[in-house]
C-alpha cells in the first residue's frame, strides 16, 4: 500500500485475539528508509458477542432490527457491532446474517 504524506489504513478481515506486526517504509530522493517493527493486537471477541449486535447480554428482536438497519446501510456499525453482526464471517453484513441471529433469537 503505498501513499504519500500522513497515511493510515483501515485494515478489515483480522482474526480477534491476534498479534500482527507491521513496518512503515518510506522513500524519497535519498533512497528508502524504514521504521521499526511495530506490534498490535485485535481485541477478542467472544462467542457470546456473535449476533449480541446491541450488546446488552442477550440475542432478540432488537438485535436483528439492527442488523437489518446495518445490512441496509442505514446505520453504521462500531467495529464491535460488526463482529456481533457478521456471524457467518463473511466481513459483510446481509440478510444471510439476519437470518441467522432470528434463528439464534428464536432459540433462546
Ligand atoms: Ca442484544
Ligand atoms: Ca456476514
Amino acid at each position: 500500500m503505498f501513499s504519500k504524506g500522513l497515511f493510515s489504513f483501515a485494515l478489515i478481515g483480522l482474526t480477534p485475539n491476534t498479534t500482527y506486526e507491521y513496518k512503515a517504509e518510506a522513500h524519497n530522493e535519498k533512497g528508502w528508509g524504514a521504521g521499526e517493527v511495530l506490534t498490535f493486537t485485535t481485541l477478542s471477541v467472544s462467542n457470546g458477542n456473535k449476533g449480541d449486535v446491541n450488546g446488552d447480554g442477550k440475542i432478540s428482536v432488537k438485535d436483528v432490527i439492527k442488523t437489518v438497519n446495518i445490512a441496509l446501510n442505514k446505520i453504521n456499525p462500531t467495529d464491535v457491532e460488526f463482529t456481533a453482526a457478521d456471524v457467518n464471517r463473511d466481513n459483510q453484513i446481509t440478510i444471510r446474517d439476519v437470518v441467522q441471529i432470528v434463528n439464534m433469537a428464536l432459540q433462546k
